[in-house]
């Protein structure tokens, strides 16, 4: 759903006293989303001039911000300002943001296209965009204090520049950077070349999304933006499993996904079934000498990567961050490894001292998958999403890469579950009959079950 905010009241007020009453009624319009849906790929009106016609690219859960042109440049308008964004289902988080997203929208132009950008800043505090890997002038670089003042609340701002290089960038704030940024604010950014490229392949699909993190206590609503390392929300594009869209394809079609982390570590992003190319970072499209094939491509800090494949083995195949912990949600940490440990006896003594102790991960976690634990409001379990198998027990940065034969061509609807063909399947097998195991397991029977769940009552623990 896309709302078309005109500039009324209160806030033409604020923002014709820096652009100016006239040149306010010229501004375009500042298209807001209030979605966390993917978005169909954005058309430009009448592709003509320098809106050439190209693949355009699809935002995992966001969108692309319409331009309008204004005598052969192409116009846009940001707003920075507070937002509320669905990272799971159910669990919302107060997040900063553009034109009603956290992420902002993509901004998808075309090599040598001049553009145009008038950013408004209805935060409680300063701000700036910087617009990372782009070839500008200096004025136009961003950065609070150094290339520009920082733009006041309520004043709107405007950039300009020619897109001069085609490739995969992203933009965000650079002024008070670390809180602005731990709250959500910042935008993915496409150059398409401008015809036929030797280092640029054409591709059916074109994914893109930011690596992102919050630490959000379990419970509250607003991300604590001190925290440098020990964040508990794993996010693309501000969205957790089982909140991130799958990405789609028919097959046989080359895919180009396109990732940048604004988070504080780095993130192996691995996708199953198929092998990749890193054809392009921030800095442009890579030689063709130097790629190789990889599972897995790690992203750094402050860093971008597009990695290109062609979809040949249907199936649904998990796209996902390596480390472990940026798959889990927000109640993973502080739990203590219980693996072996025979609880018998304990459990009685444990829950007159604490009547909330209950017994959990003596055999592994993965009982967290499944279990129905009573959850602070407004977060998500450490483990969760639900195959056509059972419990994925993922809960952060990981999705579903799904390839299907029968896809038309352009739909990014999602199939549903791959249905496996007869026989190629893992599956039970019938040991009747094979030599007994080894020795037993240690503790085959473990804690009284009744004590896997919390005391009734009780919302925390
Ligand atoms: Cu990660």
């Amino acid at each position: 759903m896309q709302r078309r905010h005109f500039f009324t009241g209160a806030a033409t007020a604020v923002a014709a006293a820096s652009v100016g009453r006239v040149a306010l009624a010229a501004l375009p319009e500042a298209v807001q989303q209030t979605s966390a849906d993917t978005a169909a790929p954005w058309t430009p009106p009448g592709v003509t001039g320098a809106g050439r016609p190209y693949n355009p690219v699809v935002t995992l859960n966001g969108w692309t911000l319409p331009w309008r042109m204004n005598n052969g440049v192409k116009e846009f308008h940001l707003v920075a300002e507070p937002v509320v964004r669905e990272v799971a289902p159910g669990f919302h988080v107060n997040l900063w943001g553009y034109n009603g997203q956290s992420p902002g929208p993509t901004i998808e132009v075309v090599e040598g296209d001049r553009v145009r950008i008038y950013v408004t800043n209805r935060l409680p505090e300063h701000t700036t965009i910087h617009w990372h890997g782009q070839r500008l002038p200096n004025g136009m670089d961003g950065v609070g204090g150094l290339n520009q003042p920082q733009i006041p609340v309520g004043k709107t701002f405007v950039y300009e520049f020619v897109a001069r290089r085609p490739g995969t960038f992203m933009y965000h704030p650079h002024a008070d950077e670390m809180v602005q940024m731990a709250m959500g604010m910042m935008g993915f950014w496409v150059t398409h070349p401008k015809g036929k490229h030797p280092l640029i392949e054409d591709v059916q699909r074109d994914y893109c999304f930011l690596l992102n993190a919050f630490d959000v206590t379990p419970g509250s609503r607003t991300p604590q933006v001190n925290t440098m390392l020990e964040h508990n929300i794993w996010c693309w594009n501000s969205r957790a499993f089982p909140g991130i869209s799958p990405l789609v394809a028919r097959l046989g079609e080359r895919v180009r996904v396109r990732v940048g982390n604004l988070t504080m570590t780095n993130h192996p992003i691995h996708l199953h079934g198929v092998e990749f190319e890193v054809t392009g970072t921030d800095g442009g499209p890579t030689p063709r000498g130097s790629r190789w094939p990889e599972v897995t491509t790690d992203v750094a800090v402050g860093q971008m990567r597009q990695i290109e494949f062609v979809a040949d083995e249907p199936g649904d195949w998990a796209m996902h961050c390596h480390k472990s912990h940026h798959t889990m949600g927000a109640m993973g940490h502080g739990v203590p490894t219980m693996i072996g440990v025979d609880h018998r006896g304990l459990v009685k003594p444990l829950q007159k001292a604490a009547p909330d102790y209950m017994v959990m991960g003596e055999r592994g976690m993965a009982d967290m998958g499944e279990m129905q634990m009573e959850l602070p409001a407004n977060t998500f379990p450490m483990m969760t999403g639900t195959g056509p198998y059972g419990p994925i027990e993922m809960g952060g940065m990981f999705t579903v890469f799904k390839v299907r034969a029968d896809q038309k061509p352009g739909d990014y609807s999602d199939p549903g579950p791959y249905a496996q063909p007869p026989g190629t399947q893992a599956r039970l097998v019938d040991t009747t009959g094979a030599p007994a195991a080894p020795r037993a397991a240690p503790n085959p029977n473990p804690a009284d079950a009744s004590a896997r769940k919390p005391a009734g009552g009780h919302a925390h623990h």
